[in-house]
């Protein structure tokens, strides 16, 4: 299998373990999201999807979201958002928002997103972009994109709160849909 192929894969197993299901491969998260990167590497031979030191070091670092984060000693790996795992409760610090931040969705979804807002589902966040472009490859991901631009700055005196990941995305817990605004449809996606 080509390496970069080999990598994705990998980084898919890593996102899925280290945010949703540590279960499936036997691994704890603490709080913060943290795991032994031995134990990790150790159960993942015992799973049947072995990945070297230097292999792991490789998808952390060429990780194009930055989805995940060494301790500074190294000792420790984690996912520094998006996670749905009921063992990770992280302690963002609540943080200013810019004015404005960016929803990346489906068509599909916006009727429901219209009635109940933005909610986070199985992850503990929603998730938002300060730029359009990143909002629409993550609503790509879902089918025909559709954005919604948020008025954070409104939201923010209005007393919700922001968190900034590690990585940069913008968390909040939920965000009402008067708060929401439907960006015209671009013809070039
Ligand atoms: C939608 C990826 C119906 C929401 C991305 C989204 C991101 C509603 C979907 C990160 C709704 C959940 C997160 C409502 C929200 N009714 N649908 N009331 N409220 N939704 O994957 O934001 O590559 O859990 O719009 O890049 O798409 O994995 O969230 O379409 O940063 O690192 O429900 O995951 O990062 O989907 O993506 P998701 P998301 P990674």
């Amino acid at each position: 299998m080509k390496s970069l192929e080999k990598r994705q894969q990998h980084s898919k197993l890593l996102s899925l373990v280290l945010r949703h299901q540590p279960e499936n491969i036997g691994i704890q998260l603490d709080s913060e999201g943290w795991t032994d990167v031995h134990i990790l590497l150790q159960q993942l031979i015992k799973y049947k999807r072995p990945l070297s030191l230097i292999e792991l070091t490789e998808i952390v670092e060429t990780s194009d979201k930055k989805r995940f984060q060494f301790s500074l000693d190294q000792s420790k790996i984690r996912a520094v958002q998006g996670h749905s795992s009921a063992q990770v409760k992280r302690a963002y610090t609540a943080t200013p928002p810019p004015e404005t931040l960016f929803h990346g969705t489906a068509t599909r979804f916006v009727n429901s997103i219209l009635d109940q807002g933005l909610i986070s589902g199985e992850r503990h966040h929603v998730h938002l972009s300060t730029d359009q472009t990143t909002a629409v490859k993550v609503g790509q991901r879902h089918g025909k994109v559709i954005i919604f631009q948020i008025d954070t700055q409104k939201m923010h005196q209005d007393g919700y709160h922001f968190y900034q990941a590690e990585n940069g995305v913008w968390l909040t817990e939920h965000v009402p849909a008067k708060y929401l605004q439907q960006l015209a449809q671009s013809t070039n996606h």
